[in-house]
């Protein structure tokens, strides 16, 4: 296997031309070092200079300013205030309550929205963090045994797993699958201890390869993988460039179905990008999970294109050489072949809420967290959910799960201490009856104030939104249905809304891209709508698309699949490089 990507063993498939800036960046970058660290002491700015404001994404950091005063800081000649978020490395979403107490401290002490954000991907953000204290943060993170490596950049990310708290031995195994890939697949340049812990750096000798699986260059971009334990697709395998589809015999794990080449990512107006469902590549025994990891990285790794930053996902890989020819790669490099895939199903996504029983007789309390900000709302519906997630958290000994639609589970509670731990999320507003079916069905990205790539609101305008689409559901009759309604800041795509039965993708500020038609398996990616749609034309095009569903629905069908059978979009994508016609 080589382990540079010059010295790939099929030359043919590599995209020839003037490579994209970031392949000098990670070149010139030491792997991964920079000079993060004297940027650090530049207090002049409050930012990160040149390649280190890219190299920093590699350590789990965004920069960013606010947008909602940018415009006021620009007037009065001062420059953004710069600060960063940070992404956590959570595989499998799983985090201790004594972590959790330590987040939740420092989210109080030194961010400026004193929240914490759980993702669409299993794991929490903090936004706002201050050059001065960036390292404390890590250094708190270390302390409990958390870190940010490689979740942003060009590398493999924070690695899902479906939280099913049911079926304690699968999960357990499941879970530790989603480890063990994450930490294969982690990069091995000590650069993270160095900069952030304080470590010494220890030189390597010269034909010691540093990166062996991810290359010098790392990856031509983002890398997505998950482990999913069927019926439910729980972490949307179409949205990741490589799954572990779970297969077990008698509630015993034997291997997986590998998955291949998802993403959800366009680009409005270049008909060259488009969302991707993933290719079944056939099954393995589970010990070959780590060997077809690397191979697929490693395939990626040498073929993807890296002139085009756009083109440069695994799902464009898979479309310019072939399904076929780059499984066979994977198989050659691996040492191992695909045999028939092994039949699963996906039945539903999303998380189902309250209490439930494993087979372990614990318990386990999923709670609807709208968002996924945790944070002491104020006003008149007082949610203080912050404040009763650490109060659970300092007599909770289970552990917690996020979930990949940014909820979260407090796992492996005892019968006896259930009551106190309901009545605390109760309490606090971590658990509302009131909550909608509708409401629990929508998701969005954080988009405005810190994303500086939103187009739209998505986060501020979710919860208005939902108010107004229930009332048009008791309406029309369909107050005990839901529909999968997703909002999404830009075309990027970070709330999943290219895999929901109404997706509403950013393209101005109040206009919107509406998109229709994904499944509750979320196998099918919507087809786009209406262009351009404003907030009330929102309202009203849900209006009378969800009266003629109640009217003419067969019965039991979803809202995805009936617009496709009443021709109100058309389902079938022959090639994914047509998406944006027909
Ligand atoms: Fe994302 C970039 C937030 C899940 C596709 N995403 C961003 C950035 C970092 C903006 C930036 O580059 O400066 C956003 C930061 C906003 C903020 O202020 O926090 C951002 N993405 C998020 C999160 C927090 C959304 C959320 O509301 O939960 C999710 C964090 C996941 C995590 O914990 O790792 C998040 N992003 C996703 C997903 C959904 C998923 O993976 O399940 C996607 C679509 C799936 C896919 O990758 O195809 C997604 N994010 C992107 C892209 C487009 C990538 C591409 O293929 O072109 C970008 C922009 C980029 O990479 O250039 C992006
Ligand atoms: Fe930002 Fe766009 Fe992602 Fe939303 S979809 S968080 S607006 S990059």
């Amino acid at each position: 296997m080589s382990n540079d990507f010059t010295k790939v063993e099929n030359p043919v498939l590599i995209v020839e031309g003037k490579q994209a800036d970031n392949e000098r960046l990670k070149a010139e970058s030491d792997y991964l070092r920079g000079t993060i660290v004297e940027d650090l002491q530049d207090r002049i700015t409050g930012g990160f200079t040149s390649d280190n404001f890219q190299l920093i994404r590699t350590h789990g950091m965004y920069q960013q300013d606010d947008r909602d005063i940018r415009a006021e800081r620009q007037k009065q000649k001062l420059e953004p205030l710069h600060n960063v978020m940070l992404r956590a490395r959570l595989p499998g979403g799983i985090i201790k309550p004594s972590q959790w107490l330590a987040i939740d401290k420092f989210a109080d002490d030194y961010t400026s929205y004193g929240s914490i954000r759980l993702t669409t991907r299993q794991t929490f953000q903090f936004h706002g963090v201050l050059k001065p204290n960036i390292k404390l943060m890590h250094q708190t993170l270390n302390s409990v045994g958390l870190d940010s490596i490689a979740t942003a950049g060009d590398v493999n990310r924070n690695v899902l797993c479906t939280s099913n708290p049911v079926e304690s031995s699968l999960h357990q195994e499941a879970y530790e699958w989603a480890t063990k890939i994450s930490e294969h697949l982690l990069p091995k340049t000590r650069a993270y201890a160095e900069i952030w812990l304080d470590e010494e750096r220890v030189e390597t000798t010269e034909d010691e390869e540093v990166e062996p699986i991810l290359g010098s260059n790392y990856l031509p971009r983002k890398f997505k993988t998950t482990v999913v334990i069927p019926p439910n697709n729980d972490i949307d395998v179409h949205a990741n460039d490589l799954n572990f589809v779970a297969i077990s015999e008698n509630g015993e794990l034997i291997g997986f179905n590998v998955l291949v080449g998802g993403g959800l990512a366009m680009t409005h107006g270049d008909n060259a990008t488009y969302p991707r469902c993933a290719d079944d590549f056939g099954f393995i025994p589970k010990e070959h999970t780590l060997a077809i990891a690397a191979a697929v990285v490693t395939t990626q790794r040498d073929w993807g294109n890296r002139v085009n930053r756009k083109n440069a996902k695994t799902k464009y890989t898979l479309d310019r050489v072939g399904v076929d020819t780059f499984k066979a790669e994977v198989e050659r490099r691996a040492g191992v072949k695909f045999s028939d895939s092994r039949s699963y199903e996906f039945t539903h996504r999303g998380d189902n809420f309250g209490w439930v029983e494993g087979i372990d007789g614990k318990h386990h309390l999923t709670l609807f967290i709208e968002n996924g900000r945790i944070l002491d709302f104020e006003g008149t519906n007082v949610k203080a959910l912050k404040t009763g997630m650490r109060e659970i958290a300092q007599i909770h000994k289970g552990d917690f799960r996020l979930t990949a639609n940014q909820n979260l589970i407090v796992a492996g509670v005892d019968a006896a201490d259930k009551a106190i731990i309901e009545q605390l999320a109760r309490d606090h507003g971590l658990i509302n009856d009131g909550v909608s079916k509708q409401r629990k069905s929508s998701m969005a990205c954080v988009a405005f104030p810190t994303c500086p790539l939103a187009m739209a609101e998505a986060e501020r305008y979710l919860p208005g939104l939902v108010d107004d689409v229930e009332k048009i559901l008791t309406k029309n009759g369909l107050q005990d249905d839901s529909i999968i309604l997703r909002v999404t800041g830009c075309p990027n795509g970070c709330g999943r809304a290219m895999l929901a039965e109404i997706g509403l993708v950013g393209k101005g500020p109040g206009k919107y891209n509406m998109y229709l038609g994904s499944d509750l398996a979320g196998s099918r990616v919507p087809k786009l709508y209406k262009e351009n749609v404003d907030e009330a034309g929102v309202l009203s095009e849900i209006d009378g698309l969800s009266a003629r569903w109640a009217a003419e629905r067969n019965e039991g069908e979803a809202f995805g699949d009936f617009v496709i059978r009443a021709g109100i979009v058309e389902q079938v994508i022959v090639s994914f490089r047509d998406f944006h016609h027909a």
